[in-house]
């Protein structure tokens, strides 16, 4: 069966209005399979997003997709009570023939469609600092509309996610095991890491000691993890909601700032040209503690550039790792793409933390007003 005739038979099993036009790949996620599926209706194209859901990465698709459809659902009563558009602002997943929001194919693989939200674009890079500025919003009001969420109902859909302690024994053991022999070629980046080990155990501890709330957070709150409306230019809707669990609003905080506020790509080669830019950090920590409505606390908002640099610390020893274990985990383009990527995390962790004074007194001046 050739690709096509394989998504046709998935999509058959699905609740979809109309005819089916156009079926292409989509988006520039770095873990599902993501497509876009057009359908003539008498009232016009309908559009649909299918996504293959990465059993390596998310162990339990069934358990991922119920959490998924009780932050979805949670959601749409909040919009609906605000008098908001719940097909627009958030996710709506379609039901298969048999009611299940997920379907299983003959090789095993899940399979499951959201209504596609019409008229937005999702960003790789920070195009103009108004966008940025408007995920920030999206983000802390995400997490607002979720606070009071029975968070302990959730499904870890990856164990220890954001346990910066266990990625670092990963990373160690990785460079022990060296298995594609890959390590002494990458000995400066593998020694910057190890000269961080204290380093990350500084937000797990605040957590275990309870000094720091565990949330509903969202986990991967990359720019292109929001949708901007193409008229208005407002964030409207929070997708890819596989890793929404408990964890700390400020590592939500500080991926965001990971990948939108570096001044180049996260698979940037010319090293020189990554650095945070501080007036785009100073727009998202504007944006996320008024988003947010005063629910941080004093010591979160004290972290938030830990939670930055944490997010970078973390995203460049997770490239790594995946690039000396022969890259199974994040998809890649070319040989050394994981490589690449790592060297942009820690050239960008660096000159955060140079800049960590910065990084507090603009946390500080918002802090006063929201
Ligand atoms: P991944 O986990 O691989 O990043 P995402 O769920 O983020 O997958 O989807 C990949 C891309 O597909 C997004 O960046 C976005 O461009 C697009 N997308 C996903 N869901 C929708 C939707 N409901 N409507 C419109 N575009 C969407
Ligand atoms: C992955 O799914 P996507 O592309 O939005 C990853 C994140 C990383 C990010 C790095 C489930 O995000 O944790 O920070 O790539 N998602 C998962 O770009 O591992
Ligand atoms: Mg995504």
């Amino acid at each position: 069966m050739n690709r096509d005739e394989k998504l046709r038979k998935v999509l058959d099993s699905f609740q979809l209005s109309g005819k089916r036009t156009e079926m292409i790949p989509y988006g520039s996620g770095h873990i599902n399979d993501t497509y876009r599926i057009s359908c003539e209706t008498e009232q016009g194209v309908r559009r649909y997003i299918l996504q293959r859901m990465n059993k390596a990465v998310f162990q339990n698709p069934e358990e991922l997709v119920e959490n998924v459809a009780g932050v979805t659902g949670w959601l749409r009563e909040k919009i609906l009570a605000a008098g908001g558009d719940a097909e627009r602002e958030t996710m709506t997943m379609v039901p298969c023939l048999d009611g299940k929001f997920f379907h299983v194919d003959e090789e095993g693989e899940y399979w499951r469609v959201y209504l596609f939200i019409e008229g937005t674009t999702s960003y790789d890079q920070v195009k103009c600092p108004e966008d940025f500025y408007q995920s920030a919003v999206a983000f802390g009001h995400f997490q607002r509309l979720l606070s009071d969420y029975p968070a302990r109902t959730l499904h870890e859909t990856i164990p220890d996610f954001h346990d910066t302690v266990k990625r670092f024994e990963n990373f160690r053991r990785a460079v022990e095991k060296d298995d594609f022999g890959r390590a002494s070629a990458v000995s400066p980046e593998i020694r910057f890491i190890m000269e961080r080990e204290k380093f990350a155990h500084v937000l797990c501890d605040l957590e275990a000691e309870g000094s720091m709330p565990v949330r509903v957070t969202h986990n991967d709150t990359k720019l292109n993890n929001i949708l901007i409306d193409n008229e208005t230019g407002k964030a409207i809707c929070v997708i890819d909601l596989d890793t929404v669990m408990p964890g700390l609003a400020v590592n939500d905080f500080g991926d965001s700032i990971r990948f939108g506020a570096s001044t180049g790509a996260e698979d940037e080669k010319d090293l020189s040209k990554i650095s945070c830019d501080l007036e785009l950090y100073r727009i998202y920590a504007k944006g996320f503690i008024e988003g947010c409505g005063g629910a941080l606390t004093d010591i979160e908002l004290e972290h938030l550039p830990t939670g930055a640099m944490m997010m970078t610390f973390e995203n460049g020893m997770r490239f790594l790792t995946d690039y000396l274990e022969g890259d199974h985990y994040f998809k890649i383009k070319y040989e050394t793409h994981n490589l690449d990527r790592c060297r942009t995390q820690l050239k960008l962790l660096k000159d955060m933390e140079e800049k960590q004074d910065a990084m507090k007194r603009i946390v500080d001046e918002y802090r006063k007003i929201f």
